[in-house]
């Protein structure tokens, strides 16, 4: 079946179908029964496939194929649950257009060829454009999706071996202001907390995440302790109705932005309030001030750089006059009453807070910020570093964490430190056994520079592994114009045919997940491993061993010295060597293969919970609180202000367009719109009104209606009250849908800081068609 073919049944299927419930155990007989093998099943561990949650699940195995899944009752993270994807999750494997042979093209066409042949061919293209226009005209864009090993080997051969810092991943687009928001305020990334956290807290804070949909499993920990403990309050404060907020015990809804206002308010309050854990801040905290009216990145080679000056705690609290709760009531949607009570839980010290928050706060041109001013709530309160009591950055994709965050396969990132660190570049290069020089000390481009410079042609040949930019990149029409120009060469690894593979001058089949060997890292710093249980189909290889292949024509054999059968076991003791140590200690290899996941800093055999809290970290100098990313082992508290987006709603253009996911679809919907079950719950996208606003436009469920931006426009179907709800002059469409194309109409306008895309905060026009 090819892709068109593909297209036309995802078209005939029915209008809206009622949604799989979002409640975990359900059983889909159809498809189970269809799949029951007669022989007996084994079962293995993997993490799943999909979320950041990381949930550790049971592949049942039956005649070579994957027929069956349950939750790993042994793993900590789900405790035996799943939720409709990670049941269906080995389904997504046996799509009946999975690619199994490499394409190239020739005289416009895509022609079958051998896998020797299109590595040769990638190979050559690579040395070919290098000698014509230097090596940053080459570069690799990878994925969260990847697994540990393929995010090393591709940051060996790119930055150890070619010598270029062109190498970024799709957590770009998601966890970058997570990353430079913990950089800014502990100097070291990841969550100091961890998953138990649910089963203290008293009160949970959603900043703006559909938990609900988007981590279900960790959502139905919180309702349990809910039922369970009684004195749980969950408050979902967001921009948009969602089930999160109907199961939560509080709904605030604030005005897309207002949140950095919201969370400047509840400061003030806390202050007023005599609030604030003195102890605790004068201990552990230094008060600091970084640049304002900072930009929005829209221009091309945008450069911003912050500056972190030393303020006084009465500096900071003059700073926040401007946020007097009454007088940000205009400002955020979210009366002086609402936030008072917000602030009353945070200061209450017999209450455990947690605050949790994922693409609300991370894709927003002030993510770094809006994650710094999270932080600075709970460090003025203490409640941080233990039990029940910790700010929570939540990921998205199984491995944005483990591959992305922790190998840092990102353009300023090395394994454990940064291309600019002199130190950092010394051990990489020891370890790598490659000349320190080739090594480049300056970060070249980030995503979204990324796509521009091969538009401009700064950037001539691009290899694109385990992600689908054709559909996920704001402002789409630039960046898929800027593949076709002339003179660009794109590989394309994947599994199915998408509208990226669609552009590629070579296709690379790959063998995924559970068809081969690899390691996870999900939300709470634990690291999970899986074997390979399947033998992948036809010439589908690895994302690993493609990199490799290409890495020895190229050369670099003495970088790539492991053979087939152990080198994901070797990748792994060489990878752990760069964060040997108390605070960022790695599991071997043996001990991952053996236990349901293990969390860092792994010390002495033993995980570490809570990080920079000498109760639980080792790494901690007198068994007190210890920031010790930070020099003087302090938290920095900042002051950052509200700043306008950078389009906002006026005549022209007057909803704001927020975009985002569905329970029952990962991201493009390549693999989940392959399970039927998952097909038919959401066949096709939508776009979400509010009821007045359609009302008014005489829009009902289903009606065609055209949404128009600065940038493109789409028409789709109205969905109104159905299963979620805009506030009043907003509309919400969500991504997973291939033939309609949101991100035409979205804007690239980043966080000067972490250069993470607002996927959530445009205008455009709403017209009945
Ligand atoms: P989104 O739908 O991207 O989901 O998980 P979420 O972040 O929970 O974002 C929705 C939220 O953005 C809404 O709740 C809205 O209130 C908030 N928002 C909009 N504007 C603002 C604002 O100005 N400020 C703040 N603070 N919030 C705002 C995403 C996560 O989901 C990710 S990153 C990935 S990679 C995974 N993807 C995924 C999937 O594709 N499908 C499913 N089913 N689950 C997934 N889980 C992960
Ligand atoms: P995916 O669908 O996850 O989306 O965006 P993408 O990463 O672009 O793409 C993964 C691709 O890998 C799929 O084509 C899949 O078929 C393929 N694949 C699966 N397994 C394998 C494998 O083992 N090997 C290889 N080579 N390929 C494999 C996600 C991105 O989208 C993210 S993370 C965020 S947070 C952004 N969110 C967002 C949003 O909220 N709104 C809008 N409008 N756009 C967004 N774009 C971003
Ligand atoms: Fe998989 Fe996430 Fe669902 Fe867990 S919550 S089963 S990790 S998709
Ligand atoms: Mo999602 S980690 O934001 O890809």
């Amino acid at each position: 079946m090819n892709r068109r073919i593909f297209m036309k049944r995802l078209a005939a299927a029915s209008a809206f179908s009622a949604a799989a419930s979002m409640f975990p155990g359900i059983i889909f007989a159809e498809e189970q029964n269809s799949n029951v093998p007669d022989g007996p099943i084994s079962w293995k561990k993997s993490p799943c496939r999909f979320c950041g949650v990381g949930c550790g699940l049971l592949i049942g195995l039956a005649n070579g194929k994957a027929v069956a899944v349950k939750g790993d009752p042994k793993s900590p993270v789900n405790k035996g649950l799943c939720c409709v994807k990670g049941y269906h999750s080995v389904m997504s494997l046996y799509g009946e257009d999975r690619l199994t042979k490499p394409l190239v093209r020739k005289n416009g066409r895509m022609v079958e060829t051998s896998m020797e042949e299109a590595l040769d061919l990638v190979a050559d293209k690579m040395k070919e454009t290098i000698a014509k226009y230097g090596k940053d005209s080459v570069s690799l864009y990878g994925s969260g999706q990847w697994t540990i090993p393929d995010g090393y080997v591709a940051s060996k051969l790119m930055k150890g071996g070619i010598g270029t810092n062109n190498l970024e991943a799709n957590a770009r687009l998601c966890m970058a202001s997570a990353v430079t928001g913990f950089i800014s305020s502990f100097g070291m990334d990841e969550p100091m907390g961890c998953y138990d956290d649910i089963d203290h807290a008293n009160v949970f804070v959603l900043w703006g995440n559909n938990m609900a949909e988007m981590h279900p499993v960790l959502f139905s920990r919180i309702l349990d302790n809910r039922l369970k403990r009684g004195n749980v309050k969950v408050i979902d404060l967001a921009t948009r109705t969602t089930r999160t907020s109907v199961a939560a015990d509080r709904s605030i809804l604030f005005k897309p932005q207002g949140d950095l206002a919201i969370a400047n308010a509840i400061c003030y309050e806390i202050i007023q309030n005599g609030w604030v854990n003195r102890k605790f801040v004068e201990s552990h905290c230094t008060f600091k001030q970084g640049k304002s009216n900072i930009g929005y990145g829209l221009e091309d080679k945008f450069k911003f750089k912050d500056e972190a000056k030393n303020i006084s705690f009465e500096e900071f609290k003059h700073f926040l006059n401007d946020y007097k709760p009454e007088n940000v009531e205009d400002l955020t949607g979210v009366s002086a009453k609402d936030i008072k009570y917000l602030a009353s839980l945070f200061g209450d010290p017999n209450k455990k807070v947690m605050s949790l928050w994922c693409m609300g706060a991370n894709q927003h041109t002030r993510g770094t910020w809006i994650n710094n001013l999270i932080y600075n709530i709970h460090l003025l309160t203490g409640k941080i570093s233990e039990p029940g009591n910790g700010p929570f950055s939540l990921t998205g994709q199984p491995s944005a964490c483990g591959t992305v965050r922790e190998v840092g396969t990102l353009t300023h990132k090395l394994p454990h430190g940064v291309v600019a660190n002199e130190k950092d570049r010394k051990m990489a290069a020891e370890i790598w056994q490659v000349p320190v020089e080739n090594i480049p000390a300056k970060p070249s481009y980030h995503t979204v520079e990324m796509f521009r410079a091969l538009d401009r042609g700064d950037i001539r040949f691009m290899w694109i592994q385990v992600t689908n930019p054709l559909v996920t990149m704001p402002k789409l029409n630039r960046y898929k114009a800027a593949t076709e120009k002339e003179d660009r060469f794109i590989v394309v690894s994947d599994v199915y045919p998408t509208p990226t593979t669609e552009i590629a001058d070579v296709i690379l089949p790959s063998a995924m997940w559970i068809e081969r060997e690899g390691m996870y890292g999900n939300s709470e710093r634990r690291t999970q491993h899986f074997e390979q249980m399947l033998e992948p189909p036809g010439e589908a290889m690895s994302d690993t061993w493609q990199l490799i292949e290409v890495g020895r024509r190229l050369g670099y054999e003495k970088l790539f010295p492991w053979s087939q059968e152990t080198h994901i076991e070797e990748i792994w003791k060489e990878y752990t060597r760069f964060h040997k140590g108390k605070k960022h200690g790695m599991a071997s290899y043996e001990v991952l293969k053996d236990q349901p996941g293990v969390q860092w800093p792994f010390v002495d055999g033993k995980e570490t919970k809570w990080r920079f809290n000498g109760k639980y970290d080792p790494a901690c100098k007198d068994g007190g609180f210890d920031f010790y990313g930070k020099p003087e082992g302090k938290a920095w508290i900042w002051v950052r202000p509200y700043e306008a987006p950078p389009e906002s709603p006026d005549n022209d253009f007057p909803f704001w367009l927020n975009t985002g996911r569905v329970l029952e679809h990962w991201h493009t919907g390549s693999m989940t719109r392959r399970v039927p079950v998952l097909h038919r719950a959401v066949p096709h996208s939508y776009v979400e009104l509010n009821p007045d606003d359609a009302t008014k436009l005489n829009i009902r469920t289903g009606d065609k209606v055209k949404l128009v931006s600065r940038r493109g426009e789409i028409v789709l179907p109205a969905s109104v009250n159905q299963r979620a709800q805009p506030t009043r002059g907003q509309v919400f469409v969500p991504f997973f849908d291939e033939a309609l194309l949101i991100n035409q109409l979205t804007l690239d306008a980043f966080c000067p800081i972490s250069k993470q895309p607002d996927y959530k905060k445009c205008a455009v026009r709403v017209e009945k068609v």
